[in-house]
């Protein structure tokens, strides 16, 4: 998987893609996540569309995908279909904005798929509600004979094969661009996710705004010049004309409600010069790294760059929440004449993680071991109710309580374990507490035998296991040894 570029719509005016046209907006309601969304809606025979580059280039430029394949993932609501017949919604283009495959929705809001010669290849089965955001993934090949497919919330609506063009692919047009029959279409996008290798994740965009200064401070002005939402010209900005760069503190990944996987961030400027030959850079900071676009010439009027990094160049892995936070973007230039910079921020592209508890049971004579395979969510905590008609039945005498973390996912340190009963009472009575992140854990609970332990523990009637203070995304197994 590598995803190539991903828009979210946040910076709010267009200032992420290389073109929009006819009747759009970018819009704050309704949105998929974030602050704003694109929405395209022409009446009669009129276009309103967005253009969406399949890359980000070396420099910073939106560029072509280049590719054969491109799997592409957004989130759509229908606010209105055509009134008759079909209309384009979403086109897969070549490098030389020709039609390879365009998304159709029709009259009675199913989708349709059409080839480069806007031949219907299929129409699908399932009618879209209006108002409500669908998850829309669209496989598009190249060749004569190359594969499509299209999927609706994760499962596939369309696939086959068919005339997709013989030229790579370039660019996504989000909206209606060239009339079909005079419909008009009222259709919002959000969460753009553009991969050349496979699926992309179903992610959210969050933008992280300047919030301070940060390790570089060469052009004159401040963060506050840098952050507005949508850019504002030439009315605050930030500027250099001698070489040298300026980087700014953002929010936090709690602050821009980021609480999950990172699949890829993008540092992005709004910036131009005011004549002469510039050399201007994006540099996203990891840490004490710097990762930045090569140098180029942005013109005399605004437009954007972008450094898109889907690893944490601080270590070459997977991004990290924790690194997140540690980010700055900023602009950096290499020539002596100005260069200015209207807006700053970072895009974070992230996909939401959520708990999991899976149980097992195994039986040995009267004994019951109850196994709890388990993984928290981004706040750490894992729940599941037992012994309520639907889910698991552990019922008995406790006889011991066994924990051990994942190796591969280690919870934090003194996670805790409880079975709380409808009043909310540890029913462990607090023997659950502080389990080890290395090292397996078994406390005898009750032992017939003895009574160092206290009373029994008879479970019965409903029971929450929680888990808690395992981190984000920490994962273990908790064994219940009941005797029935
Ligand atoms: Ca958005
Ligand atoms: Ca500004």
């Amino acid at each position: 998987m590598a995803v190539r570029n991903f828009v979210g719509f946040e910076t709010g005016d267009g200032r992420e893609i290389p073109a929009a046209a006819g009747t759009h907006a970018f819009v704050s309601s309704p949105v998929y996540s974030g602050r704003r969304a694109f929405r395209a809606y022409p009446s009669g025979a009129n276009s309103g569309w967005a253009r969406i580059s399949g890359s980000i280039g070396s420099t910073g430029t939106g560029g072509p995908l280049s590719a054969a394949d491109i799997w592409l993932g957004c989130r759509l609501r229908i606010a209105a279909a055509p009134a008759s017949g079909s209309e384009r919604i979403l086109i897969v283009e070549t490098s030389a904005l020709a039609r390879k495959l365009s998304v159709l929705l029709r009259s009675d809001r199913r989708l349709e798929l059409a080839d480069s010669t806007d031949a219907v290849l299929a129409t699908g089965a399932t009618v879209l509600a209006a108002g409500r955001w669908y998850h829309i993934g669209v496989r598009c090949g190249t060749g004569t004979s190359a594969q499509y497919e299209l999927r609706i919330d994760g499962a596939t609506e369309l696939s086959g094969a068919g005339n997709l063009a013989s030229s790579s692919v370039g660019y996504v047009v989000l909206g209606k661009n060239g009339d079909i029959g005079g419909g008009s279409i009222d259709v919002c996008y959000d969460d753009v996710v553009i991969d050349d290798a496979g699926w992309p994740p179903a992610g959210r965009v969050a933008r992280l705004a300047p919030r301070g200064a940060g390790a570089y401070s060469a052009w004159s002005g401040s963060y506050a010049d840098v952050d507005e939402v949508p850019n504002d010209g030439d009315v605050t900005y930030i500027s250099t004309s001698a070489p040298g760069a300026s980087t700014f503190a953002l929010d936090s990944a709690a602050t821009a409600g980021i609480a999950g996987q990172i699949a890829a961030v993008k540092a992005l400027a709004t910036v131009r010069d005011t004549g002469g030959a510039s050399q201007l850079a994006v540099r996203l900071r990891s840490g004490t790294t710097d990762s930045d676009t090569g140098w180029s010439d942005p013109g005399a009027s605004y437009t954007w760059r972008a450094k898109l990094a889907t690893t944490d160049p601080a270590t070459g892995q997977d991004w990290t929440l924790a690194a997140i936070d540690t980010i700055e973007a900023g602009v950096a230039a290499n020539a002596a004449v100005e260069h200015r910079c209207t807006t700053v921020c970072a895009m974070v592209l992230w996909v939401p993680v959520s708990a999991q508890i899976v149980h097992r049971e195994l039986r040995c004579g009267v004994l019951r071991a109850h196994e709890f395979v388990w993984r928290a969510d981004e706040s750490g905590v894992a729940e599941l109710m037992l012994n309520d008609g639907m889910g698991p039945e552990a019922v008995g005498e406790l006889d011991r309580l066994e924990t051990t973390p994942s190796a591969i996912a280690p919870p934090a340190a003194g996670w805790d374990v409880e079975l709380l009963d409808e009043a909310g009472a540890d029913v462990l009575g607090g023997q659950g507490a502080d389990r080890s992140a290395t090292a397996a854990v078994a406390t005898p609970i009750y032992r017939t035998w003895s009574g160092a332990h206290g009373a029994a523990v008879e479970l019965a009637g409903r029971l929450l296991l929680r888990i808690s203070g395992a981190g984000p995304r920490g994962a273990g197994v908790v064994v219940l040894l009941v005797r029935a």
